[in-house]
């Protein structure tokens, strides 16, 4: 039976969001990622043309008011990314940070996100709870063995099914480059799909004097403190996918910060009218159209109300 083009689906279907995403970061072009902390700023991305998100630990943490501080449980994460997908209908990169504890909540949380719409995870090599990489100065690295048997399980249990990124915090703990590749290499024996080499320095220098040793595995980056780096930069040194992690949520903050105090200060929301996304726009975003179709194939037609539309 054909599928009713109004049935609440994501826009834009992916067929296989897994292989999408595998492709994107296996490509020799750069991709990029965009990151998305609920439906709408999904669907904004989508709008905006981005092919792949990054569902942000951050962001996310950020959005429901907590911190990034394993404070959000894995089952709010796995009810956000689900809504991240129905809402874009692109495959998403889902930021697992530590896996929320041992090899057994990291399969779990994996099998999970597979379920609910994510096309991969991201576990990076800490314990649980973690701490965002950007805040404090001690970050403690995980055990090589350990966190190789937390990617062996999600392996184990997702198969190809999920894309596996594992993510180094050597650079952000002050180890230096050989620790770093001594780690990544650990994780790709272990089943990794990708390297995520994570850096908290305001330029790419580490990253890419890594990138230039690193040859084994597609390589991903987050490049939000060395954010002046072209991406020219990128692409001649092979750099697979960047994320862009938490420029939605900080927009937002930036914006609804600007209108409330306006509002408060002007005790009148006239002045922001012009500066806001407009109602049409928030019904187009999410697809209100859907909606009416629906009523008239599915409501008995004395059950509609109200004047003609
Ligand atoms: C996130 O977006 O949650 C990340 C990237 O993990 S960072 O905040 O740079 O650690
Ligand atoms: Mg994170």
């Amino acid at each position: 039976m054909d599928q009713p083009f109004f049935m609440p689906r994501p826009i834009g279907p992916v067929q296989d969001p897994t292989k999408t995403l595998r492709d994107l970061i296996c490509s020799s072009d750069l991709s990029f990622l965009m990151e998305a902390h609920d439906g709408l700023s999904a669907a904004i991305a989508k709008q905006a043309g981005f092919k792949g998100l990054w569902a942000s630990g951050l962001s996310i943490s950020s959005a429901l008011g907590y911190r990034d501080a394993s404070e959000a449980s894995w089952t709010e994460l796995v009810d956000v990314v689900e809504r991240v997908a129905d809402a874009s209908g692109l495959p998403i990169l889902v930021d697992g940070d530590s896996g929320f504890g041992n090899f057994n909540n990291a399969r779990l949380l994996a099998m999970k996100l597979l379920k609910h719409g994510g096309a991969g995870v991201c576990l990076e090599d800490k314990g649980f709870p973690k701490v965002n990489s950007f805040v404090g100065d001690h970050h403690r690295l995980a055990d090589i063995g350990e966190f190789s048997g937390r990617l062996k399980a999600i392996k184990d249990t997702t198969g190809n099914d999920l894309v596996l990124v594992a993510r180094t915090e050597a650079l952000i703990a002050g180890f230096g480059l050989e620790e770093a590749l001594k780690r990544a290499d650990a994780y790709a024996d272990a089943g990794a799909d990708a390297i995520l080499i994570h850096s908290r320095k305001s330029d790419a220098g580490e990253i890419l004097a890594f990138a230039k040793q690193w040859q084994k595995l597609p390589l991903v980056i987050v490049p939000t403190k060395y954010y002046r780096t072209p991406v020219s930069t990128y692409r001649d040194a092979d750099i697979s996918t960047v994320i862009w992690a938490n420029h939605t949520m900080r927009a937002a903050i930036a914006g609804m910060r600007e209108v409330c105090s306006r509002i408060a200060a002007e005790e009148s929301i006239a002045g922001v009218e012009a500066e806001v996304a407009t109602l049409d726009e928030v019904f187009s975003l999410l697809r209100y159209d859907e909606l009416a179709l629906a009523e008239d194939r599915y409501l008995p037609k004395q059950e509609l109300t109200g004047a003609p539309r």
